[in-house]
């Protein structure tokens, strides 16, 4: 990124009248946080802003105000597209078709960015793409109220795990005490985004933990679709169970499956180690952060993925030692 593209940036987002901001499917905290915070923050300027997500918003992040202005479609009149947290054009999965190819501007924080648009502002030290977003709101002069705040705090709070991720810095901090002098309640965004979980989840937790192994460094299980049943568990992801694995002592990687109903299987990876599981999550054409990245193989059993995925994460640890 440059300052020139900063400078392209802004002089397109002043000319916009209708902007969609659209983020990637299965959203987590920072894809919502970061899509509600740039629409909250660019209406105050006198902007029509449309938030775009494919998928449902999670209940998990309903809290947050202005939620239910996500459109899973792009508007047929907005003038400049804007996409947040999405590393390459397929992650806005059915929001393609709306796109036709052309985005104005690209804001994002993996290093695996595939610099997809027209503009592309991809930081990759930033520890999430709401963090970034400060940063250019503060460069665009664009003020951020307390509604827009709570979005982004959301963002930093739920991509850092509570400022507890490698990637979590000394900016990372100011930022949020930015956020907070700005009326977020740090508290409660933790509670509610990060901390509360539902009696299901909790129970597919279990079911999945039962079956966790560790072998050669890896910790690992699978979350089939009859565990999700099983649990009364009907949220699309897998209640962060990955995260929950790298708690195991002595691993290098903790590796997650999950069985999904359009016959494919979701992989979420996240190193403890020097292991760049971005490299690994490319192999199956995914991408995302060197300590935590995912991908999506099509028309696979949940076996056949865990071993292929098991095989390549223990040649990469191969390679690392
Ligand atoms: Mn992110």
């Amino acid at each position: 990124m440059t300052d020139a593209s900063l400078l392209q940036a802004q002089t397109l987002l002043d000319s916009a009248e209708h902007i969609a901001v659209i983020t990637h499917i299965s959203p987590d905290g920072d894809a919502i946080g970061s899509a509600l915070g740039f629409a909250l923050a660019l209406r105050r300027t006198g902007k029509t802003v449309t938030p775009v997500c494919a998928d449902n918003v999670p209940r998990v992040f309903q809290y947050l105000k202005g939620y239910e202005t996500f459109e899973q479609e792009v508007p047929l009149d907005a003038d400049i597209i804007v996409t947040v947290d999405a590393a390459s054009l397929d992650r806005i999965g059915s929001a393609q078709r709306g796109v036709q190819g052309r985005v104005h501007i690209n804001i994002d924080h993996h290093i695996s960015n595939t610099n997809y648009a027209e503009i592309n502002l991809v930081s990759g030290e930033a520890a999430s793409t709401a963090e970034y977003l400060v940063a250019l709101f503060e460069q665009f002069d664009i003020p951020i109220k307390t509604k827009a705040a709570r979005a982004l705090l959301t963002g930093i709070v739920t991509d850092t795990q509570g400022f507890r991720t490698g990637n979590t810095t000394a900016k990372s901090l100011a930022t949020a005490q930015k956020l907070m002098e700005r009326g977020a309640d740090l508290h409660e965004i933790t509670e509610l985004a990060l901390h509360r979980k539902s009696l299901a989840a909790v129970r597919l937790w279990g079911n999945v933990f039962k079956k966790a192994t560790v072998e050669d460094g890896i910790a690992w299980s699978t979350v089939s679709l009859l565990d999700k049943q099983n649990s009364g568990y009907t949220a699309p992801g897998s209640g962060d169970v990955v995260q929950i694995l790298t708690t195991i002592e002595g691993i290098d990687v903790a590796v997650v499956l999950v069985e999904k109903p359009d016959k494919t299987v979701s992989i979420s990876w996240r190193a403890t180690s020097a292991l760049n599981v971005s490299d690994l999550a490319a192999q199956f054409g995914g991408g995302g952060h060197k300590a935590a990245a995912g991908a999506r193989i099509p028309n696979i059993k949940l076996d056949k993925a865990t071993e292929l995925v098991l095989a390549a994460t223990r040649a990469a640890l191969a390679d690392l030692r």
